[in-house]
């Protein structure tokens, strides 16, 4: 705090008021450090405004005194995006007291919500106005909008509802010189030229504040099966999602793919979690159909395509959820994996995504190029199937220390990824770049989008002070 000047921390005082400064050590280092403790770093303050004028009053002071600003809502992000580096002159700008929904328009479908909105607050307003927020994913009890939305945040139900871009409408933005750009239109069709709010969706926080969002709602979802299938490889998911999606269209909400590894990660670690088979299978899927009926055929539905995949040899075992306790019992099965992980030493993360047919050639691709070059490492795969999005993580191995393991993480990613960008693919599918991936998209992104990014981000914030560091 003694980095900063004495008048700009007045004039803070001035606009945000006591409650909306955090100046107390021990408080302050909930802000500083990711719910991993990967990536730690200092601040002169943490500011916590609890209006859009006051997000624009503290941009436009900290603006004027050549201030860098870091955003910050759940600070449950996987690449560090939302932490300040190390200098201890960066300010921090938690959105976090900004939580009011501001409308429900159940005629336009639509909600209004600020920022700091978490967005298991959002599903439940959702749910009370009669409608479905789909967005769906295991930090939805701490992470807010205005994250979701500057990450581009994905999940587990993108294959159906698609992800946080696909979900917004509009915008309400506060730009690093402090102007509000008042974007929160709720219109399904609008081409006046450049469609703006896209720009800040998936920026993690380089190109300005969003305050406020329109976000789409969708009927509510009145019939669900829930199912876990033990499978012989990735490609019986491949091919088992390809059966489900004919034989179900819409109604395929979930389909997520874990290895045998990452469920015994969560059958160690996480309690409450039980085997599902009397024996162990290499590869699992949870499938969840759902409908806006209430007596939707889904169990037949379910059954039809299981009896196919038995008889294709894609399945080997399957359980059928009777009760909602069982359905959350698998779902904290498949949501277990982050956590449980974090048990097993440093976890290197590779949110990596390839053309979804491409999934099991990539990951025996993968795994045999690893295996050769680091023995022993544990491969954590899993993810999302229906969006080629696979959380490729690698766990040390049996028995080794951290320290050798982690001197090994850059060789370790740059393999990873260089398989990755043989089968086309993105090194970062839904969790953005941060700090962690800012120096690895330089290597693997078209220098022409970097150039086009770079300019953009020069004619938004020429000063460089929106969470500088980040993302480019
Ligand atoms: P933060 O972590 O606070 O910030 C993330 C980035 O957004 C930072 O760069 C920050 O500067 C910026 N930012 C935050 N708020 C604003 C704002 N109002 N305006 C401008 N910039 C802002 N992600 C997925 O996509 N899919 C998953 O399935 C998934 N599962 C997860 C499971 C666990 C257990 C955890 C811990 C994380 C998971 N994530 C997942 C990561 C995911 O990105 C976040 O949980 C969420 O989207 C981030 O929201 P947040 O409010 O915590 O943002
Ligand atoms: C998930 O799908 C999240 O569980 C987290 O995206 C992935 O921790 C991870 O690597
Ligand atoms: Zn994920």
């Amino acid at each position: 705090m003694s980095m900063l000047d004495q008048r700009l921390l007045q004039d803070l005082e001035k606009v945000v008021g006591e409650a909306g400064l955090v100046r107390d050590e021990q408080r302050l280092q909930s802000y500083l450090s990711d719910w991993r403790n990967a990536y730690r770093g200092k601040a002169a303050l943490v500011v916590r405004p609890a209006s859009t004028e006051q997000v624009a009053a503290v941009v436009r002071l900290c603006s004027a005194a050549g201030v860098a600003l870091v955003p910050q809502g759940g600070n449950t992000g996987l690449c560090g995006g939302s932490i300040p580096d190390g200098s201890g002159t960066q300010v921090v700008l938690s959105l976090t007291r900004m939580t009011q929904i501001r409308d429900v328009d159940a005629g336009n479908e639509t909600i209004t919500v600020e920022a700091g909105v978490l967005l298991q607050r959002l599903q439940e307003a959702a749910a009370e106005a009669g409608r479905l927020f789909p967005l769906s994913l295991g930090a939805e009890g701490s992470c807010t909008v205005g994250g979701n939305l500057a990450t581009n945040a994905g999940g587990t139900a993108v294959l159906r509802y698609g992800n946080m871009r696909d979900l917004v409408l509009g915008l309400e933005v506060v730009l690093p010189d402090g102007r509000i750009w008042n974007g929160l239109r709720g219109l399904r069709k609008d081409n006046t030229g450049y469609d703006l709010k896209h720009l800040f969706v998936g920026s993690e926080g380089t190109l300005g504040i969003i305050t406020a969002a329109v976000l789409k709602l969708y009927p509510a979802v009145r019939s669900r099966t829930t199912a876990w299938v033990a499978l012989p490889s990735p490609q019986a998911a491949v091919d088992l999602i390809g059966r489900m999606r004919a034989l179900c269209g819409d109604r395929l909400t979930g389909f997520e793919l874990m290895s045998r590894q990452s469920v015994e990660f969560v059958l160690r670690h996480v309690a409450g979690c039980s085997e599902l088979f009397a024996e162990p299978h290499p590869w699992y899927v949870l499938i969840e159909l759902s409908d806006t009926l209430v007596d939707a055929p889904l169990a037949e539905m379910l059954e039809s395509g299981l009896g196919e995949a038995f008889e294709q040899g894609e399945a080997l075992d399957a359980v059928v959820a009777s009760s909602e306790a069982q359905v959350a019992a698998l779902w904290k099965l498949r949501e277990g994996i982050s956590e449980a992980q974090n048990h097993e030493g440093p976890s290197l993360k590779h949110d990596i995504s390839v053309p979804v047919s491409r999934i099991p050639a990539f990951i025996a691709q993968a795994d045999a190029r690893l295996q050769q070059a680091f023995p022993g490492v544990r491969i954590v795969a899993y993810g999302h199937v229906g969006d080629g999005n696979l959380h490729y993580n690698i766990s040390k191995p049996l028995g080794s220390e951290d320290a050798p393991f982690k001197a090994q993480a850059e060789a370790i990613m740059q393999l990873i990824y260089d398989v990755t960008a043989a089968f086309a693919g993105s090194i970062s599918a839904e969790h953005g770049l941060g700090q962690a991936k800012r120096e690895a998209a330089r290597r693997y992104k078209d220098p022409l989008e970097l150039e086009l990014m770079r300019t953009l981000k020069n004619a938004l914030d020429p000063a460089g002070l929106m969470n500088p560091g980040k993302l480019l």
